[in-house]
């Protein structure tokens, strides 16, 4: 706290004093709040890799299961994303890189001419707005159905363990299937999946990508040892675990620059059934890795996914180690607990999932600390406009 009251009074101080007493004032009298210095520090700019953000609010990847057919982006999904284009930057869905990528239905592909056509659009309104966006790839592994799957085969994992989980398939939510084990020679093929996914994210107009390595999907499912019990190159100590994201990001990099690929991960959840024997050893490992490979950020998701922040200790400073990229840390965040992370320089920037849904000026609301619309877990997944670009901006 210290460091960052030195660190933001020597900026406000050079800015006309006058002029930020009276917004002061007037935003202390509106709503009877005291604003601190410390609350512009979410809006000041950062360059994450090569993209350049004028605030430190990202909007957090939100699976809203409202693909079109063939799992083509829509025009209704570019307004939504056009009206959240204020964000500092916008993370994309969970987007998968092949069809065995995915787990849930009406969920977007980056695979075809006709997905990249779709998000062409979005990148493009998104753009046309002022904002950024990065694609967030995805391979959902072992959580998924037969149904979902080309040809009703099995989904793949690192083993052949069933998760005891359940996905959204056309009828309802499911029980997964029991995966196979991918054969040592399909990992190669893999990667280049990923490749070509990052390849497609740059020609329908991403920013970068984000690499899904979170919530028990398969990049997860490698790492941790309750789902990884191979035998060979990918699995066994931590460093094999480690080594199909770290192929990945690699490829990625290649692709399109480490300066615009970062990595999300969830060391404490459980969702998906997933779990680790010790998640610091294996989270600190990771992110010395993805420091090696010098890619733009890292995005935490602190505790179980969408619930209890602190199921068991854990020292997040210890994974951030000496990681030089930007850190994005995202579960629960409100508008104070966002200041006191970036201005305790726990975090660089924070992600909002929930809260951006229901407000698509989202960093306005945040600055000028006013009331926040509820979101309606009813239309989260799938559905129409209703819940999705209905939500009122201020005036
Ligand atoms: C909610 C529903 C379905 C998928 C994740 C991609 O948890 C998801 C997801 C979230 O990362």
């Amino acid at each position: 706290m210290a460091a960052s009251v030195q660190y933001f009074i020597p900026i406000f101080k050079r800015k006309n004093r006058k002029a930020n007493l009276g917004k002061l004032e007037g935003i202390f009298m509106k709503d009877q709040n005291i604003i601190n210095q410390n609350d512009e520090v979410l809006f000041t700019p950062i360059r994450v890799g090569a993209i350049e953000l004028p605030s430190r609010v990202i909007m957090a990847p939100l699976t809203r299961n409202r693909a079109g057919a063939d799992n083509v982006p829509t025009d209704l999904m570019a307004k939504y994303y056009a009206q959240r284009a204020t964000a500092g930057l916008i993370i994309s869905e969970a987007t998968q890189i092949c069809p065995e990528g995915q787990g849930y239905s009406a969920t977007p592909g980056i695979h075809s001419s006709e997905q990249i056509a779709g998000w062409k659009r979005i990148t493009a309104a998104v753009h046309a707005k002022g904002g950024r966006i990065v694609l967030q790839l995805w391979h959902v592994g072992r959580i998924s159905h037969t149904s979902l799957q080309p040809n009703g085969q099995a989904p793949v994992a690192p083993s052949a363990i069933r998760a005891n989980a359940q996905v959204f398939a056309a009828g309802g939510f499911v029980d997964v299937s029991m995966p196979r084990a991918l054969a040592l020679s399909e990992i190669p093929t893999l990667v280049e999946t990923y490749r070509q996914a990052a390849n497609n994210a740059k020609e329908a107009g991403f920013d970068g990508v984000e690499i899904h390595a979170a919530n028990g999907y398969l990049l997860d499912q490698f790492l941790r040892d309750r789902t990884n019990q191979r035998n060979d190159a990918y699995g066994g100590n931590i460093e094999n675990r480690i080594r199909l994201l770290s192929e990945v990001c690699e490829a990625a990099a290649d692709a399109i620059g480490a300066d615009r690929v970062g990595v999300r991960l969830s060391p404490l959840t459980s969702f998906g059934d997933i779990a680790d024997s010790n998640p610091q050893t294996l989270f600190n490992r990771v992110v010395a890795r993805l420091a090696e490979l010098e890619i733009a950020f890292v995005h935490v998701i602190e505790g179980e996914t969408g619930g209890e922040r602190n199921p068991q200790p854990f020292d997040y400073a210890a994974m951030r180690g000496s990681f030089p990229g930007t850190w994005i840390v995202n579960n629960g965040y409100d508008r104070t607990m966002a200041i006191d992370a970036v201005a305790g320089n726990q975090a660089d920037a924070v992600a909002f999932g929930r809260s951006f849904i229901a407000n698509p000026d989202l960093p306005r609301r945040l600055r000028e600390n006013t009331v926040l619309n509820l979101p309606d877990p009813a239309t989260f997944y799938g559905g129409d406009a209703h819940g999705y670009t209905d939500y009122p901006a201020l005036e």
